[in-house]
């Protein structure tokens, strides 16, 4: 038994009794008589933060994740003592602090023990860089399970894991390889029906163990810097993610072609292939709105600049891209070739923008062009230098968007993949080494692109893509999960990480669609594309040296199927485009995991396949070859087969038939959902009617339509149009009443409803209080009705 009055146990340190308590407004300060000071701050009624100093010494607060317009605010702070620890209360826990230890227990009002502390806080001092290794531990519960943690490519519940944050190309990586791409150091703990998360906002390498090493602990310690993580209630871990998105931020709303199908390969080249491509697109009317230019477009693999020989005149293939309803999306990467010749190098020399390494000289790493160095994206003053150079990209050429890869940053032939950890960062200020940066250096290189991009394509909005992200990266920028491999596995893969990308406040994310690695055959690929749609980030990508990976290269049938889904992605775009709304407005996930669904229903703590798109489409891919069709489990709760509108009730499993050409998916009952008819890229057409998909159900359920000018920011102008249909369903009605919000003007007057699963045959038909006589209605066959888009109040009526 470990007592903290032995203060070193282990070669760790620990706090002893505290001597000291005093509060500056939100700020609580509990100093041991050792020289630690644990912070603690109330951000929220259930957003607190914990952070601790040693030697009475915190460092100066900064912190790349914390979104700057995240929004604080509580409504009650108390702190009482009594002869063994200090209790602190606000509207929605209450925190002790132990008097002995500076170990500190979190309940919720109901007295419930929602974290604490096992050993607490503890540390090591780190010799040889200074500074100390910092550990927390905590128990865990009998039957906690944990969740979030950005790209993890493994089981979505993480209990008895470990895993590492240090962000890594991982070429054709590996189930339960770790680390990976992304380091979001951002938990969700779910026990006895309470949720809450825990974000430990340090860049340094980071490690979590769930119940890993012993059986009711759970720890995280890093390589240095502070102890300071974010304790976040729920209980309902909407409540967790939201609170989290809120604290780290959301993207705006990106242009609605960025929702679209996208078609990438390493590489198209020359021009005339790219043509080729786009041309068979439209040839074979299969919607696509984006092609990828990898990084051969380039000369001699220099960023901003083009092989004149594959590309004589971007500007031009790119306006006739544009054209034919193609935006162009241009790979950058951080490298700059070591070139006197080169612009972009001597200006970086010139101005003192690359990193150095601890002696002094530019650290250099060799990268496609060969030797590179690399600019410090930590300096703001680099940053502004990186996002003057897209200028003539966007204005000039008109490029459309950029894609950010190998920003780890990525190095080759060397044992570490990445810089040397002496390599100095500016650190907006901080300097550091390479150790404190390495985590949010491509997120600090995507922002700076981000910044430049969004500077230039206005008044159109940006769209930017980054393999790198820490915590926040999301406010800039969407994301991939990297070099994956043409196999089954890998498509449960690219479902798990995208709903623990969307659980960890990152949902603009998608898999390279068919893999990246490898070939996938006709029946892998097909399956991956009808799991893809439903992921907010829909691309197509390939390493290019297998073979082709177009909806086409697979023979007729599988470029059918192919088809079939993606015009199911571009129908769905106004509810696709309005869960994006959701995501950036309300903090709410893309993508929902069952269990964030419904954790009250244990059936779903353990469950990866199954998801909900949005808050309203289930969702089940097909992930084995030969599958005639698959079990599933069906959430509580009453739904329709999307394909037959049957009703199905839920809280079981059950298996459902899905031929390749189909995919089981299931619609909430009471979800009014939106589509566009088919276009072969957004505002191929003017869309002069909305269809809305009724489903009834006995008892109330609200759908909301976010629609705007799908592009630039008028909609920042209250120009937008926020539709909230409720439905209210009885044995022989149904009501529809539609509440408006904003200003903007659809291009359609009429809507179209279709009604599934009405328990009655339509009878009478009152719209905002005047019968509607149904004579007039002349399409109210099939339970098809078209109206005003302007009504307020439907009312259905059955015949007795
Ligand atoms: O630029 C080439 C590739 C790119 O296609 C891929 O998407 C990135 O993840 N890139 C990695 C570098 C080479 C990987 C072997």
């Amino acid at each position: 038994m470990i007592t903290n009055t032995e203060l070193e146990y282990k070669g760790n340190l620990y706090p002893n009794q505290i001597v000291q308590f005093t509060q500056d407004t939100d700020k609580l300060y509990f100093t041991t008589n050792n020289g630690v000071v644990l912070q603690i701050t109330i951000l929220r009624g259930s957003v607190i933060r914990f952070r601790y100093a040693t030697n009475y010494n915190f460092e100066p607060d900064f912190s790349y994740a914390i979104d700057p317009k995240s929004t604080i605010g509580y409504s009650k702070l108390e702190v009482e003592e009594n002869d063994t620890e200090y209790i602190i209360s606000t509207a929605r826990v209450s925190v002790l602090v132990d008097k002995k230890t500076l170990r500190t227990q979190i309940s919720d009002l109901s007295g419930n023990i929602i974290c604490e502390d096992e050993l607490g806080f503890h540390w090591e001092e780190n010799y040889e860089y200074g500074g100390n290794t910092v550990k927390m531990s905590k128990i865990a519960q009998a039957g906690e399970c944990f969740y979030g943690m950005g790209d993890k490519a493994m089981h979505s519940n993480l209990k008895g894991k470990r895993v590492e944050n240090w962000v890594t190309d991982q070429f054709a990586y590996g189930k339960d390889q770790d680390p990976l791409y992304k380091a979001i150091p951002f938990y969700i703990g779910l026990s006895k029906g309470n949720a809450y998360g825990v974000f430990f906002d340090n860049s340094f390498k980071t490690s979590f163990d769930f119940s890993h090493e012993r059986r009711n602990v759970t720890s995280f310690w890093a390589d240095g810097g502070e102890m300071n993580y974010y304790f976040i209630f729920g209980p309902d871990m909407a409540g967790v993610v939201s609170s989290y998105s809120s604290l780290t931020g959301t993207p705006e709303m990106p242009p609605m072609w960025a929702l679209g199908f996208h078609q990438s390969k390493w590489s198209y080249y020359p021009e005339n292939n790219v043509k080729e491509i786009t041309k068979q697109f439209r040839d074979l009317r299969i919607p696509c709105d984006a092609i990828y230019l990898d990084i051969d477009y380039m000369d001699g693999f220099r960023c901003f600049t083009w092989d004149k020989n594959h590309f004589p005149d971007p500007k031009r293939m790119i306006s006739e891209l544009e054209e034919d309803g193609f935006k162009t999306v241009i790979m950058i990467d951080p490298g700059i070739k070591v070139d006197r010749d080169y612009w972009v190098y001597n200006e970086a020399l010139e101005n003192d923008y690359f990193c150095k390494r601890g002696d002094g000289p530019l650290m250099q790493g060799k990268v496609w062009p060969g030797e590179c160095n690399f600019p410090d994206f930590t300096n703001p003053a680099v940053r502004e230098w990186w996002a003057e150079l897209y200028k003539e990209f966007m204005t000039e050429l008109g490029v459309h968007a950029v894609w950010n890869d190998m920003n780890e940053p990525a190095v080759m032939e060397v044992p570490t993949k990445t810089a040397p950890l002496d390599t100095r960062h500016n650190y907006d200020g901080h300097p550091c080494t390479h150790r404190k940066a390495h985590n949010i250096y491509g997120m600090q290189m995507v922002r700076a692109t981000f910044d430049g991009v969004k500077k230039y394509v206005y008044p159109k909005r940006p769209f930017v893509i980054t393999r790198a992200a820490f915590a926040g990266t999301q406010r800039y920028s969407s994301t991939w999960t990297g070099d994956n491999v043409a196999t089954w596995e890998h498509l449960w893969l690219a479902n798990v990480q995208v709903q623990r990308m969307c659980l960890s406040g990152y949902s603009f994310v998608g898999s390279d669609i068919g893999g990246f690695a490898e070939q996938p055959d006709g029946e892998l690929f097909a399956r991956w594309v009808q799991l893809g749609i439903f992921h907010p980030f829909c691309r197509v990508h390939s390493s290019g040296d297998h073979g082709d990976q177009e909806p086409w290269s697979f023979g007729t049938e599988i470029t059918d199927i192919v088809r079939k889904f993606i015009e199911l992605r571009y129908q769905l775009l106004p509810y696709l485009y309005t869960m994006f709304y959701k995501y950036t407005k309300e903090n709410m996930p893309m993508i929902q995991a069952l269990v964030y669904y419904d954790q009250e229903d244990t059936q779903t703590h353990f469950r990866t396949d199954e998801f909900i798109f949005g808050e309203k489409i289930l969702v089940c891919p097909i992930q084995e070859p030969n599958a005639q069709g698959r079990r599933m489990y069906i959430p509580k709760g009453n739904w329709y087969d999307f394909w037959t509108s049957e009703p199905v009730e839920g809280g079981k499993e059950k298996w459902v038939a899905a031929e390749l050409d189909m995919l089981p998916i299931f619609v909430k009952a009471g979800a009014i959902i939106p589509k566009y008819p088919v276009q072969q890229y957004v505002e191929e057409k003017d869309i002069d009617e909305l269809l809305l998909e009724v489903y009834y159900k006995k008892g109330t359920e609200s759908s909301e339509i976010y629609e705007d000018a799908n592009n630039g920011y008028d909609y920042k102008k209250g120009r937008y149009a926020l539709s909230n249909y409720k439905l209210t369903g009885k044995e022989k009605s149904l009501t529809i009443q539609l509440f408006k919000d904003g200003s903007f003007e659809t291009q359609y007057d009429t809507i179209r409803l279709n009604f599934h699963g009405l328990p009655f045959a339509i009878d009478t038909v009152m719209l905002d209080n005047e019968e509607v006589s149904l004579r007039n209605l002349s399409e109210i066959q099939d339970n098809i009705l078209q109206i005003d888009k302007d009504f307020s109040l439907l009312h259905i009526t059955g015949k007795e």
